[in-house]
């Protein structure tokens, strides 16, 4: 991958915080933008906006147009075997939530248990604490090893024919461990369970492919993948479509209403009630083309390539440890790490001192980090318009900040 040449498609790199250039490296909170999605969105709302589904007039079927071409843009980018199994949400938390009061409620009952790893985000484990406390189901964990890393037979084990739902990121946010998904698919289906992804940190920096996958449920957000904030994804296999209840009510989503009843358009529209954000989903299908045209391989390659360097540069510093698995092919473009001698929010301020941006804190894992015994990490997350150099500043912000403070 060029890197200099993606970096002049992002304006926002060429900032100064104080004195010092950006580098930008809190990808895994949300990304930036290149000029190609906002033109997107520019040309959108200058040139076609008008309210989807809802006219006969010529603006309105263009929008319309769009807006479906954004989904089967999306049905591509995945796999899905039909646009239809694409809902639009407002992101990879309104998704999960979609999957928990969607599915989780009417499907699941006392005695029933719901599958998930000690490492999840808030956003995959508080909307299934929810549906315990309402349906009596039961959740249930799967332990984490030393390494940051879910061994297949623990996770065996823990499928007992009680598990109905497995819900796991596919790359965890705070360790970077990348789940093997499709192994687990066919383990929970062999157990008649069915599998909801997590996938916020998986489709922005890898090739997913839902069908290989095998999954029930997939999520993710735009914002993390170059698209605008606001516009998310929730994949449902079609044939569990038809056990879902819709999420919300409203236009948009109804086939028939009187006074007193309704009933329901067919999936997706059953699921995406009021005015969907289009311009959102025209921004998503943007950022895709960028994301296809770079090749989500190359993608991939670049971020082990960033992953490895990282992994080298930070062991190398004295009193700094690091969490998740050493092996960069095991995980996603991120990096946490700690010192035992200086808190994560001062490291990140220093680093900020120098025009580094990266996140500090439990990062929506405060189990996890409890589990650990750590109050807060430090996070670098690397994204396509990262490079070695960027790597080099944040280890010798790291150095400054150690000496500075301990
Ligand atoms: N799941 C995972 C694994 C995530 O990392 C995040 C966001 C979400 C779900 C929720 O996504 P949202 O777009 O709906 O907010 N994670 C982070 C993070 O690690 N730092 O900021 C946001």
């Amino acid at each position: 991958m060029n890197i200099e040449k993606i970096k002049k498609d992002f304006p926002i790199l060429e900032r100064k915080i104080g004195l010092n250039d950006l580098v930008y490296l809190d990808n895994t909170a949300t990304t930036q933008k290149p000029l190609q999605v906002v033109e997107a969105l520019k040309d959108y709302y200058f040139q076609h906006n008008a309210n989807i589904h809802r006219g006969i007039h010529t603006l309105s079927e263009e929008a319309s147009e769009m807006y479906d071409n954004a989904r089967k843009t999306v049905a591509q980018f995945i796999n899905a075997i039909y646009p239809e199994e694409i809902i639009f949400t407002r992101g990879a938390t309104e998704s999960l939530n979609m999957a928990a009061f969607s599915w989780g409620i009417p499907n699941l009952k006392k005695g029933d248990k719901i599958l998930l790893t000690g490492f999840e985000h808030h956003s995959n484990l508080i909307p299934w604490q929810i549906v315990a406390k309402n349906t009596g189901a039961e959740l249930k964990f799967v332990k984490i090893g030393s390494a940051g890393i879910v061994d297949m037979t623990e996770f065996k084990n823990a499928l007992t024919p009680d598990v109905k739902l497995v819900c796991v990121a596919h790359a965890s946010n705070v360790l970077g461990t990348i789940l093997d998904i499709k192994e687990i698919s066919k383990m929970a289906h062999a157990v008649g369970a069915l599998v909801c992804v997590d996938g916020a940190q998986a489709v922005p920096h890898m090739p997913v492919n839902v069908q290989s996958l095998g999954c029930d449920f997939y999520s993710f957000s735009g914002h993390k993948m170059l698209g605008p904030t606001g516009i998310g994804v929730l994949y449902v296999k079609k044939s569990v479509m038809g056990q879902m209840v819709p999420f919300q009510f409203g236009g948009g989503m109804i086939k028939e209403v009187s006074l007193t009843d309704a009933s329901w358009a067919d999936a997706p529209e059953k699921f995406e009630a009021g005015t969907p954000d289009a311009a959102g989903a025209i921004g998503l299908a943007a950022a895709i083309d960028y994301l296809t045209a770079l090749g989500m391989d190359k993608v991939r390659e670049h971020e082990i390539e960033l992953g490895k360097y990282a992994i080298e540069k930070l062991t190398a510093i004295e009193g700094i440890k690091i969490l998740g698995p050493l092996d960069p092919e095991k995980r996603t473009g991120l990096i946490s790490f700690y010192s035992e001698k200086v808190h994560a929010h001062d490291i990140a301020s220093v680093l900020n001192s120098f025009g580094v941006a990266v996140r500090s804190g439990h990062h929506c894992a405060m189990p996890l980090h409890k589990e650990l015994g750590l109050p807060a990490t430090v996070r670098a997350s690397y994204y396509i318009y990262n490079d070695f150099s960027d790597i080099d500043k944040l280890a010798e912000g790291v150095k400054k900040a150690l000496t500075m403070l301990s």
